[in-house]
C-alpha cells in the first residue's frame, strides 16, 4: 500500500501471513493509519525507498472514497464539489505547498526591506475600484455597508504614520462573468510608501516578484515537477522586468490584429497576446485616465495618461498587479471624483489625508491567487485556492 503524510508518500509492504498484520487486508483508500516498521532501499519503489511493516493500527477506515484520481479531468466541476477532498490529492498538495512558499516570501521581502505590516477593515464604505464589483452587506439595517474590493485607501492613511506598509488580506469583488482568472474572493498583498514616484514603486514590484520567484525555485523544485511545470522559464524571472507604455502595447497589439481604440482598456485576450512571447514579466506604463479608478495621478506632462502601470505576467497568464502614483493634492482629488461621477461626501477621510501634510506616495496591489496561478502553470485560477469562490461556486 501506499501512504501519504504531509511530507509525501512511501510504498509499504505488508506480509499478510503473520496474524497481527492480517487486518491490513479491510484497508480502503484514504483510510487513516499508525504504522512501526524498517525503512529500506528498494530501486522498484516510487520513491526509492519502502517500509516493510511491522506494527499496524487502523486509526479511521474510510467509507468508499468518491474520487477516482485517474477518472477525473484536472479542473472538472466534479472535482471543484468535493474540494474538500480532492486536496488531499498530490497535485493540490503540490500547489498548496507553492502557495505557502509565495505568502512566506511575500512577508519576506517586504519585512527585510523595512515595511510595517498592518490589518485593514473589510468592511467599508465607498468603493475603491468602482461601484460595479462592489458587494453589498446588510450591516443592522442602518446604513450601507461594502465588502473591501482594496485595502489601499486605508494603507494611504497609514503611511502617514509609518511610512511604508504592506497588508495580505482577501479583497472581494461581486465579478459577474466567469473567467480563467477572477474570483469573487481573492488573496491581495498591497503595499503603500510615501515619498515615492511612480518608478520607485515599479522596481520594488519587479524586485518583489523576483524575491518570490527565486524562493519558490529554491524550496518548491520538487512541487514544480509534480505540476509539470517548465521550470526554464521561472529561472529567467529577474528584475528589471520590460516596460512599455499603452500606447506602444496598442501599437504592438494592432500588428497583432488587435484593433483597440486608444482609451480602450486591455482585456484577457490582449494581454494574452502581449505576453505570449514574452520570457519576463512586463509593465504597462501610462494608461489614459478613463482606464483607470479616480484616486491614480495624472501625468502633469500629458494629462490624459495616469502614472500608472500593470505588471502582466508573461506565457499568457496576463496582470497579476495593479498600481501607482496617488494623487496628493485635494483641490486636484476632489475635482477628478467629481469628473467621475462620484461625491467628495463618499470619500471625506481620504480627502482629508491630503489636507494636512501630504507627501507623494504610491503603492501597488498583487493577486497572489494569479501569481501562484502563472507559478505553477495552471490553466485557471480555481486551481490555486484551496477553497474557490466564484459566481456560481461557494461550497465547499
Ligand atoms: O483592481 S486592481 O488592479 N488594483 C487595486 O485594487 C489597487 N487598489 C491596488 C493598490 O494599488 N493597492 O487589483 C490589483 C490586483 C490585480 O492586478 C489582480 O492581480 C488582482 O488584484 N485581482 C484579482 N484577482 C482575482 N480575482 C479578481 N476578481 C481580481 N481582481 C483583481
Amino acid at each position: 500500500m501506499v501512504l501519504r503524510d504531509s511530507s509525501g508518500i512511501i510504498q509499504c509492504v505488508v506480509d499478510l501471513s503473520k496474524p497481527h498484520l492480517k487486518k491490513a487486508e479491510e484497508i480502503t483508500l484514504e483510510s487513516s493509519l499508525e504504522l512501526t516498521g524498517v525503512v529500506k532501499k528498494d530501486p522498484r519503489a516510487p520513491e526509492g525507498i519502502e517500509i516493510h511493516v511491522d506494527e499496524l493500527k487502523i486509526v479511521g477506515l474510510a467509507e468508499p472514497f468518491p474520487i477516482r484520481e485517474s477518472a477525473v479531468a484536472v479542473d472538472s466541476e466534479y472535482l471543484l464539489d468535493v474540494r474538500h477532498l480532492w486536496l488531499r490529492s498530490r497535485r493540490m498538495q503540490a500547489v498548496l505547498k507553492v502557495r505557502d512558499t509565495v505568502f512566506k516570501s511575500i512577508h519576506e521581502f517586504f519585512r527585510s526591506k523595512g515595511y510595517y505590516e498592518v490589518q485593514c477593515p473589510m468592511f467599508i464604505t465607498a468603493a475603491v475600484e468602482g461601484g460595479a464589483t462592489l458587494f453589498t452587506v446588510d450591516y443592522f439595517g442602518r446604513r450601507d455597508v461594502y465588502l473591501t474590493q482594496s485595502s489601499q485607501f486605508y494603507l494611504e492613511a497609514l503611511i502617514y504614520s509609518l511610512e511604508k506598509v504592506y497588508t495580505i488580506a482577501p479583497s472581494f469583488r461581486a465579478e459577474k462573468s466567469r473567467t480563467r482568472r477572477h474570483l469573487t474572493e481573492f488573496w491581495h498583498a498591497e503595499a503603500e510608501e510615501a515619498w515615492t514616484h511612480l518608478n520607485d514603486i515599479l522596481h520594488v514590484e519587479e524586485e518583489l516578484i523576483s524575491y518570490i520567484v527565486n524562493r519558490v525555485l529554491e524550496e518548491r523544485v520538487d512541487e514544480l515537477k509534480v505540476l509539470k511545470r517548465d521550470i526554464s522559464r521561472l529561472e529567467n524571472i529577474r528584475a528589471p522586468f520590460y516596460r512599455l507604455t499603452y500606447d506602444e502595447a496598442l501599437e504592438i497589439l494592432h500588428d497583432k490584429g488587435f484593433y483597440l481604440k486608444w482609451g480602450e482598456d486591455l482585456g484577457a485576450d490582449e494581454e494574452r497576446a502581449l505576453t505570449m512571447e514574452f520570457d519576463k514579466p512586463v509593465f504597462i506604463i501610462g494608461f489614459p485616465e478613463q482606464c483607470k479608478a479616480f484616486y491614480h495621478k495624472n501625468d502633469p506632462k500629458r494629462p490624459e495618461i495616469t502614472l500608472s502601470a500593470d505588471l502582466l505576467a508573461p506565457e499568457g497568464y496576463g496582470e497579476i498587479i495593479g498600481g501607482g502614483e496617488r494623487i496628493e493634492k485635494a483641490d486636484e482629488l476632489i475635482e477628478k471624483i467629481r469628473r467621475f461621477g462620484l461625491d467628495p461626501k463618499d470619500y471625506e477621510w481620504y480627502i482629508d489625508l491630503r489636507r494636512y501634510g501630504s507627501v507623494p506616495h504610491s503603492g501597488f496591489g498583487l493577486g497572489v491567487d494569479r501569481l501562484v496561478m502563472w507559478i505553477c502553470g495552471l490553466s485557471h485560477i480555481r486551481e490555486a485556492v484551496p477553497f474557490p469562490r466564484d459566481i456560481r461556486r461557494i461550497y465547499p
